[in-house]
């Protein structure tokens, strides 16, 4: 049996994940103790699965948000529930397949060793992934990079990292976007902003078809709509905060 860390917690937001939920959440549990489940208004059973699971299971929890809210903001109630509880870094992760649980503990240690900084994952695609989305992410990359002063971000879009719980809470409650999809690019600007350095871990990724259980709810065309207003608003905060992005910089900070 691994020991419970008491600093470290894995947060895995869903939202009606299909079938890979379960084999994600106990593979989760093989490589990390505490693991909490954030069921995001999911209408598709797997809530009392979960919870049922959580019932044989000391390490994991299952929170239920009764709807639908978004991504960002499963993520955010977890982080409420983690500051108060002690935690102050959490390693987020999909439910539904995508992330390689396996890679948690190389995550985990590098987030001790480097307690004030992020660690992104930076995504290592096989054969299974559709190519819309592996040059789509170019274009956020570039922009999160630009808005950033090159600071660092490998991957702006990638959702398998550790975040400093407190930096981000604080980055979230600030304002009122980051709930949905445009979570994880808004997160590591606003964090590099803030002065939380980016450092990159490969991860695996797997597409799977539906046949196989795969899941999406990306809607290329709301998702994209959302992703190019977030830029645009983190252009602006930018462009204002050049100054001192600047200064920082020639300090010989990132
Ligand atoms: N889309 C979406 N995902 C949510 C929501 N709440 C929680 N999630 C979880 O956020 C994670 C990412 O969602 P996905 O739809 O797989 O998004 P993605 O992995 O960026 O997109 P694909 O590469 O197409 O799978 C999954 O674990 C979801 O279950 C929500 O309201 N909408
Ligand atoms: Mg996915």
């Amino acid at each position: 049996m691994m020991a419970a860390s008491s600093t470290h917690l894995v947060i895995i937001p869903s939202y009606n994940p299909g079938t890979k939920v379960y084999e994600t959440v106990r593979a989760a549990r093989r490589y990390w103790t505490p693991v909490w489940v954030v069921v995001d208004g999911s209408t598709d059973g797997s809530a009392e699965r979960l919870l049922a699971m959580a019932e044989q299971d000391a390490g994991l929890r299952v929170i239920v948000l009764p709807r639908n809210q978004g991504k960002g903001a499963a993520v955010l109630h977890g982080l409420d529930q983690a500051a108060a509880a002690g935690f102050s870094h959490a390693l987020t992760m999909d439910s539904d397949g995508q992330h390689a649980p396996e890679r948690i503990p190389a995550f985990m240690s590098e987030s001790t060793r480097q307690p004030a900084a992020m660690i992104l994952g930076v995504p290592v695609f096989d054969a299974s992934a559709p190519g819309l989305r592996v040059k789509g992410r170019r274009i956020s990359n570039w922009w999160a990079n630009l808005e950033t002063l090159w600071a660092g971000i490998g991957d702006s879009l990638f959702g398998f990292r550790v975040y400093p719980v407190e930096a981000l809470r604080r980055v979230m409650r600030a304002q009122p976007w980051m709930r949905h999809f445009d979570f994880d690019p808004e997160a590591v600007v606003r964090l590099c902003w803030r002065g939380v350095r980016p450092v990159n871990l490969p991860a695996p990724v797997r597409y799977y078809s539906a046949a196989e259980g795969g899941v999406s709810h990306f809607r290329y065309l709301r998702d994209n709509l959302l992703l190019t207003w977030m830029h645009a608003r983190l252009f602006v905060g930018f462009v204002l905060r050049l100054p001192v992005l600047l200064a920082r910089r020639a300090r010989g900070r990132f």
